[in-house]
């Protein structure tokens, strides 16, 4: 009887462990084999998760910097992982590495609109970044123009006062300053600025 009932909690203790994940989470479904989407985009500070319906024991392991690894059982069972920093990540399963995705999570910004009176703060990690990283934003104006670096940073967040009208597009990568390994650019966002 007593072992039972230690039995049950423990199993009670995997179910909590495997299913806390915010209900708003984008899902990625795992196969034999490969990912669902292949590529799923939201913004930094929401959770991805995996959810695994097969079989089989996948893991959703980041290709740089160990920014995830997950290993997620068979018949159900999901995982999910707090995406802070903007950027790319590609990403594989350990154990069948022929499964590949990436997750791309965008920066967000105070406001989305404004004028040249606005100070914007865009943000690109809702953590500190960790020590020995950066943040590259590119800026381009929307339809015309291609990708400029317009700041590096090490903080979470960089104010924008714009001296120009017009609609404009940022996109970030973390990157490790002393590599220069890089994230793949985060999907974009824009902001517009009028009189
Ligand atoms: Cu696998």
């Amino acid at each position: 009887m007593i072992r039972r009932a230690a039995l049950a909690s423990v199993v009670l203790l995997v179910l909590s462990t495997a299913t806390a994940w915010a209900g708003s989470a984008p899902a990625v479904e795992m196969f034999n084999f490969g990912f669902s989407p292949t590529t799923t985009k939201f913004a930094i500070g929401d959770n991805v998760r995996w959810h695994n319906g097969s079989n089989l024991t996948h893991t959703a392991t980041s290709n740089l910097f160990n920014i995830f690894d997950r290993t997620v059982a068979p018949g159900g069972t999901s995982s999910s992982v707090l995406i802070a920093r903007a950027g790319t990540y590609a990403y594989h399963c350990e154990i069948h590495p022929e499964m590949q995705g990436r997750v791309r999570a965008h920066m967000l910004a105070n406001t989305y609109t404004g004028t040249t009176a606005t100070t914007f703060v865009l943000r690109v990690a809702t953590v500190a970044l960790p020590a020995g990283y950066v943040e590259d934003i590119q800026r381009r104006r929307q339809g015309s123009g291609s990708w400029k670096l317009w700041r590096t940073t090490s903080n979470q967040t960089v104010n924008w006062s714009p001296g120009n009208l017009g609609a404009w597009q940022f996109r970030a990568r973390l990157r490790k300053t002393s590599n220069n390994q890089a994230t793949g650019w985060s999907s974009v966002i824009a902001i517009s600025v009028t009189e």
